[in-house]
């Protein structure tokens, strides 16, 4: 029995400590907007791999389209959103997606997205990688998972 929970627990910490080649992508929610019809924002965090890369595209099936954006300060302090048509992603480096700062905002959000669904982001850079990610779907008002 201890035997066997060693082995697991050495497996587990080979998965842990070797470095991912290709970036990959946890921490995800998608928060629908309070008026139904309007864009829902998405949230994740991409974990570089061993190379630098550019995210270049976020799908989502079923959302009609969706578009990366940042979050700007303008000159009379609001927060303004702008659309990215990429977002540099360093080897090794965490690149977080988070309210107020870099989103993707997805149009046209299928009736069956409601809050407590779960869907598949599928990330996609310049040199042909993909990272996939499954993201929670929250509501308007409700409080961002751990
Ligand atoms: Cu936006």
């Amino acid at each position: 029995m201890t035997g066997r929970f060693m082995i697991a627990a050495l497996l587990l910490t080979a998965a842990c400590s070797a470095p991912s080649p290709a970036p990959v992508a946890d921490d995800s929610y998608v928060r629908l907007a309070a008026v139904p019809g309007r864009p829902a924002a998405g949230y994740f965090t991409i974990h570089g791999g061993a190379k630098d890369t550019v995210l270049t595209r976020v799908d989502v099936p079923g959302v009609g389209r969706v578009e990366l954006h940042g979050s700007r300060m303008t000159g009379n302090g609001t927060v303004t959103m702008e659309s990215l048509p990429s977002v540099p992603v360093p080897a090794r480096r965490d690149v977080v997606f988070a309210p107020g700062g870099r989103h993707v905002m997805l149009f046209d959000v299928p009736a069956s997205m409601t809050a407590g669904a779960r869907v598949p982001l599928t990330l996609r850079f310049t040199d042909g990688q993909t990272a996939q990610v499954e993201a929670r779907v929250i509501a308007a008002g409700d409080v961002a998972p751990d």
